[in-house]
């Protein structure tokens, strides 16, 4: 296995000799060699971040008993990305299983969902809601405001148009040696997107290595011996449903064709695999490619749909060529090359964020056991570096430029119903995915999201107009690859008019980590045909005059509405308020930036002032609803009122200290009746401990996400398995050391004492700063601050400000107690 330290510091070397040294007077060569490396040395000594195991996915692990559920081994399994194709690697011995996935492959199809029905009702309802007869209100809500047809199948979409997000299949590698084993490794390394199985049997040393390239878009496994001729073995391609494996040339073929939900043919896929060999044989039976006798093999596999991602079309790419010519392309180079482009184009992205705090070296225990231990020993600084980088990683590996966003399930599902059908739902979960995008420094990976609003932009304005007779567009709770946006089948969590408000936020904030004013350019149509929807949907509350949004839900929570019935929607609820204010807000900014003086504006600034705002109810926690209902549910897992707080930012600790004071003790109450109780809620309440500069807090529920809802290869588990908590995890530890919320850059706003020495490198800031930190005992050494844009730059630590007037380009290196020491070029 390469060494990834011995390759950071030759490459630092090489760098140095290259670029710097030839430009430097000689007696500082030396003194400046030392020093750099010094610098980095604290990251060269970081031990590898992987993961590992002493058994396959599928062994019987010495302290569980036997179980039969594929979901508990495949949770074991490790998962491979390139943004396209996923693999998730078992790693038997005897009958090695990787189970595939593309991310388009989709049963049912494009529908008509709107209910045209919908619209005249809402003034009746509004009428109700205002007047405080929620019973008759939330039972017309029910009947009228939901969508035509069938919805999402209640979250069984499989076989209705809605459909579901499925598995690809799985590829079986049948050993022909049975004999028992020993000195079985098992792992994935993070920095390289590799996973490597080793073993020996019969005295021989075998070795697998898989990794899915994104610039060859392949599955890739080289299966070696350190015998000649010992590897022989059958491959073979099955999906649960709708399959045929052929072998015909050299080359073993899977293809079908999926339900579109109506009787009817859906999307198509093709699989293609070609083995290359050295010394031995191989042919391909009916169904089933043989090698037999070789030293070395090398698996090439693709797979593609038909799916296009742009309404109206969304079918009709050429998959069948496309899977062709890349398996050819592939074919005639060779493995290292291969290898090398992938780890080159990988780590374009990963090594950007470097974090290291030092402790003892987790890594000589096997993952599984360490998620066991956290809390109880001091491998935990490790566990959270890789839990953190694996964030990143899984975000490089399931989504990359100009692809769909990653899904519930990221990239990776191994059913044919995938858990809520592995769709977007915009009321959190898609939102969540993206939260490290920008903070991580993998803001190019965020536009794909953009992208994807594109791509629905048309039925969303249809859905605005025909299912909410408004202008503009908007998205509700569930929202598939087919352009479903309606809402879902009952509005207590199907209706969530303020989904594409946040989405927008995602829009903004691309902007705000930039500055990038022709990126502004591109989706600022998307944000003003969002605002457009609000200008229409708000309306005055009769007692107040104040607009609110409604009927909506605060996401999925409920209360005791003043009739005794069981309220789930409500007029002006804090969610929806503090979404549109802040997308007003932005837009107004944008419009700004960009000259756009539609006398909309101006409606949209008045509108902005006369807005139901945030407040404060008489227990001093911020109101949930329009008025202080009792929850249902008050540790309910969606913290929506706190929105404001994180992802938002209106609600901070500098400028809105008496709300957030409120959201604390909100958050507090949440937490003393059992919330954070999923994967991605404790990774939203790590976040909103981190902005209320709690560390200790953000840490103390960062740790229940390791130990508590980890599976073996760390997937987060709702449960089910759910990326979004494993993205939300990785944003709060983000937000732990930096924020640039309040405008201004703090450096370690919320350090945990658990974290007292440490270094980040390449943490991103809004303003288009990136931000490098160390600290020891708990106080900063120093940092460096490079400034993309250039502009004014202040930063903020333990009570002094600073104020810099960067100019682009430039790396501002910053003392313990925040004075400027150096200007650079950075390097
Ligand atoms: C939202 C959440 C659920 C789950 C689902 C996929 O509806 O309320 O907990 O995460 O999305």
């Amino acid at each position: 296995m390469i060494s990834i330290n011995e390759d950071y510091t030759k490459r630092k070397i090489r760098v140095l000799s290259l670029v710097v040294i030839p430009r430097m007077p000689n007696h500082l060569i030396l003194l400046f060699i030392v020093l750099s490396l010094a610098v980095d040395k604290v990251y060269a000594q970081q031990p590898p971040l992987q993961l590992w195991y002493r058994q396959p996915a599928n062994a019987l692990a010495p302290d569980q008993p036997f179980n039969t559920s594929d979901d508990l081994e495949w949770t074991k399994a490790l998962p491979l990305g390139n943004g396209n194709i996923g693999a998730m690697v078992f790693g038997d011995v005897h009958t090695e299983r990787v189970q595939l996935n593309e991310k388009t492959l989709w049963s049912g199809g494009q529908s008509d969902n709107d209910n045209t029905d919908a619209p005249k009702y809402l003034d009746s309802i509004r009428n109700l809601l205002f007047n405080g007869r929620f019973r008759e209100a939330t039972e017309l809500t029910n009947r009228t405001q939901v969508c035509k047809g069938q919805g999402s199948g209640l979250g069984r979409g499989a076989c209705v148009p809605y459909g579901s997000f499925q598995t690809l299949g799985d590829l079986w590698l049948d050993f022909e040696r049975k004999e028992h084993y020993t000195e079985y490794y098992r792992s994935l390394d993070i920095e390289n997107a590799i996973a490597y199985v080793t073993y020996k049997q019969d005295g021989i040393v075998f070795k697998r290595e898989y990794f899915v390239s994104a610039p060859a878009n392949l599955l890739v496994i080289r299966l070696s011996a350190d015998t000649k001729g010992a590897i022989s073995f059958s491959a073979d391609l099955t999906r649960p449903e709708q399959f045929s494996t052929v072998g015909i040339n050299d080359e073993l073929t899977m293809e079908g064709t999926l339900d579109n939900g109506e009787g009817g043919q859906g999307m198509q896929y093709r699989v293609r695999l070609k083995a290359r060999q050295t010394g031995g044989k191989q042919h391909t039976s009916a169904n089933k490619l043989i090698v037999s006798g070789a030293d070395e093999v090398i698996l090439l596999l693709t797979a593609s749909t038909d799916y296009l991602p742009f309404y109206p079309v969304y079918k009709g790419k050429d998959y069948n060529t496309i899977t062709k010519q890349t398996i050819a392309k592939a074919f005639a180079r060779s493995y290292h090359d291969l290898r090398q482009d992938h780890i080159n184009d990988y780590r374009k992205y990963f090594d950007r964020v470097r974090f290291c705090l030092p402790g003892k070296s987790g890594d000589q225990v096997p993952t599984d056991e360490l998620i066991k231990k956290i809390g109880a020993t001091e491998d935990e600084p490790y566990l959270t570096q890789l839990y953190f980088q694996y964030g990143r990683y899984l975000l490089i590996s399931s989504v990359r430029q100009h692809t769909l966003p990653p899904n519930l399930q990221g990239i990776w599902s191994n059913k044919v119903q995938t858990a809520w059908n592995g769709d977007y739902h915009t009321n959190i979960n898609l939102q969540m995915n993206y939260w490290p995008a920008e903070s991580t420094n993998l803001g190019d990976l965020h536009v794909s999201l953009a992208d994807f609003l594109w791509a629905i932009h048309q039925p969303a304005t249809r859905s605005a107009s025909l299912q909410f007779g408004m202008k503009g567009w908007c998205v509700n709770t569930v929202v598939n690859v087919w352009g479903f946006t309606s809402p879902g089948e009952h509005p207590s969590w199907g209706l969530s008019p303020g989904a594409g408000g946040w989405l927008c936020q995602h829009l903004w904030e691309h902007y705000a980590f930039t500055l990038d004013k022709e990126y502004l350019k591109e989706v600022y149509p998307l944000l003003k045909g969002a605002v457009q929807f609000y200008m229409n949907w708000l309306v005055p509350d009769p007692k107040t005059g104040k607009l609110v949004s409604g009927p909506a839900s605060s996401p999925e929570n409920a209360f005791k509405a003043p009739d005794g019935s069981r309220g789930t929607i409500s007029m002006g609820p804090t969610h929806d308020q503090q979404i549109v204010d802040e997308l007003f807000g932005n837009f107004i900014e944008a419009a700004d930036l960009l000259g756009d003086d539609d006398h909309f504006i101006a409606q949209v600034k008045m509108a902005r002032e006369d807005l139901l705002k945030t407040s404060i109810g008489p227990d001093g926690r911020i109101l949930e609803w329009k008025e202080p209902y009792e929850e249902i549910e008050p540790g309910h897992r969606h913290l929506s009122h706190l929105y404001a707080l994180y992802p938002g930012g209106s609600i901070n600790k500098t400028e809105t200290v008496e709300l957030a004071t409120a959201a604390e003790r909100s958050l507090a109450y949440r937490l003393d009746h059992g919330g954070a109780d999923t994967g991605w809620s404790a990774a939203w309440v790590t976040n909103l401990w981190a902005r209320l500069k709690k560390g200790d807090e953000a840490l103390k529920v960062f740790n229940t996400i390791l130990k508590e809802k980890s599976a073996d290869n760390l997937f987060d588990m709702h449960p089910p398995f759910q990326i979004d908590g494993n993205f939300g995890a990785a944003a709060g530890v983000a937000e732990m050391l930096l924020q640039s919320h309040e405008g201004l850059i703090e450096l370690l706003p919320a350090l945990p004492k658990k974290w007292p020495t440490g270094k980040v490198k390449g943490l991103c800031a809004r303003g288009g700063f990136v931000v490098d930190m160390e600290w020891k005992d708990g106080r900063l050494l120093q940092a460096q601050i490079y400034s993309k844009a250039g502009g004014i730059c202040k930063i903020r630590h333990a009570g002094r400000e600073l104020l810099i007037d960067t100019r682009p380009g430039l790396k501002y290196s910053i003392t313990s107690v925040l004075q400027l020491s150096m200007r650079s070029a950075d390097n």
